[in-house]
């Protein structure tokens, strides 16, 4: 059986017409010398009337069996379909067991473990589906506005022989004899690169050793990154502003079932974003009657505060230079002060990045400041050497971004199998 339509290509032209759809058995009502399926395949749902002989020799099928159906399009009288299908020939490719672990349509409900642990099955519930689409159509206009700001995608190794991003949270491997490790960003990779192409940008799945029971910590994430030369962090924050602008509005407008599947109404945020400096954090957070100094790195808690008197999507800027990784170059005016910004959506952490240093001799001085051996860092320094742009960029968890536009609060909801301290398999 080849697939001639998937169940939305049904129009009224066909009618009368033969068609061969394939799909899973939703439901399946037997009524003396008729039957009646309900067809569901990626694209929506159709009625197959069973009449005649082949209802008599019909026999047993298990719901979510998957089968192909031979048949002449009909109009229909019933009101959940657009057209109905009276079969000619029906084949059953491949049978579901019944009871199945999870229930796909949904009238029961699984707890998330459950569905992770049979996350094929729980693709085939239409909520599900629907992030996943959504996930497809975020992706979609990622690529689309970052080539149309002259971005170019790159994709640097997983596998690396040195920390990227500092050395703590680095999951550790055996290569032909030597250590390896997963990359944590593509961070120092997208830097070099500005040398050749100017603006790159990747998206890719990156990997923490973080032993974080949250929901929205994961050990293998996937981050949205760019790079570019000739930019400053306010220009790299205008990008990534103009992005998930543009993440909400083509979605907001592309992705209206899926929306109403998920009960979910995505909200084109205001812009601009506010941009709002550590500095006036630290003294919202004073009047709130937190304990906190200048220095000192915000907690969760005192995230949630500036949240609450910020909802929505903001710019955190202007971090203590101590607080922030070796390769952001600080404020000339202020040098305590960097060149550096972290998106909130409320509480939680979105994007970070900055100005980088791209003089050589300032980074090796920073690296040493830091505690980190400049010889862990001979390759990337190179580069720095062979006339290396000044360059900003910043990465954003794709994950993260997938929670506010749908408005849940666990990543393992947006990701496939997702990977955390508890969860390697499936
Ligand atoms: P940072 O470490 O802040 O910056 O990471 C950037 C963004 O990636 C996402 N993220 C995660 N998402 C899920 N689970 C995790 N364990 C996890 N860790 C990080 C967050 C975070 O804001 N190289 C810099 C970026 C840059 O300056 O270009 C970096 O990696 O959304």
């Amino acid at each position: 059986f080849v697939k001639t339509h998937d169940i939305s290509e049904l129009t009224s032209e066909l009618i009368g017409k033969q068609v061969v759809l394939g799909g899973w058995i939703e439901d399946l009502r037997k009524l003396g010398k008729m039957s009646f399926i309900t067809l569901r395949d990626v694209s929506g749902i159709s009625q197959v009337i069973v009449k005649g002989e082949l209802n008599d020799n019909l026999g047993e099928i298990n719901r979510q069996s998957v089968v192909s159906v031979k048949g002449i399009v009909q109009e229909t009288k019933a009101r959940d379909f657009a057209f109905e299908i009276k079969a000619e020939e029906i084949e059953v490719l491949g049978k579901a067991i019944h009871p199945l672990p999870v229930d796909p349509i949904g009238r029961v409900e699984s707890n998330i473990d459950t569905r992770l642990n049979h996350r094929a099955l729980d693709m085939r519930n239409q909520k599900t589906a629907s992030i996943f689409k959504l996930r497809h159509y975020v992706l979609q206009s990622l690529r689309k506005t970052l080539t149309g700001k002259k971005f170019i995608e790159i994709t640097t190794p997983k596998i690396i022989g040195s920390a990227s991003e500092g050395g703590a949270n680095l999951f550790s491997l055996e290569y032909f004899g030597k250590k390896a490790y997963l990359a944590q960003s593509p961070q120092l990779y997208k830097e070099q690169m500005t040398i050749g192409l100017e603006r790159v940008f990747e998206i890719s799945n990156f990997y923490r050793a973080e032993n974080s029971h949250t929901g929205r910590h994961l050990s293998e994430f996937t981050s949205i990154d760019i790079e570019a030369a000739f930019m400053d962090y306010n220009d790299v924050m205008d990008v990534l502003e103009s992005l998930v602008m543009e993440v909400y509005k083509y979605t907001s407008e592309n992705c209206k079932k899926e929306q109403e599947t998920i009960g979910h109404t995505i909200e084109v945020p205001k812009s601009p974003f506010e941009r709002i400096t550590y500095n006036r954090c630290i003294e919202e957070l004073k009047s709130a009657d937190e304990k906190v100094e200048f220095g000192d790195d915000l907690l969760d808690s005192h995230l949630r505060i500036i949240g609450d008197n910020h909802p929505g999507f903001f710019f955190l800027t202007d971090w203590p230079m101590k607080l922030k990784p070796f390769y952001i170059r600080e404020k000339d005016e202020d040098p305590e002060l960097s060149r550096s910004f972290d998106l909130q959506f409320g509480y939680l952490e979105l994007s970070s990045g900055g100005t980088r240093l791209h003089n050589p001799e300032m980074l090796k001085a920073r690296l040493k400041e830091q505690d980190l051996d400049p010889a862990q860092f001979t390759d990337h320094l190179k580069a720095f050497d062979w006339g290396m742009p000044p360059h900003s960029g910043w990465g954003m968890g794709l994950d993260r971004l997938m929670t506010t536009l749908i408005g849940i609060d666990n990543v393992r909801e947006v990701v496939l199998y997702p990977r955390d301290p508890d969860r390697l398999s499936p």
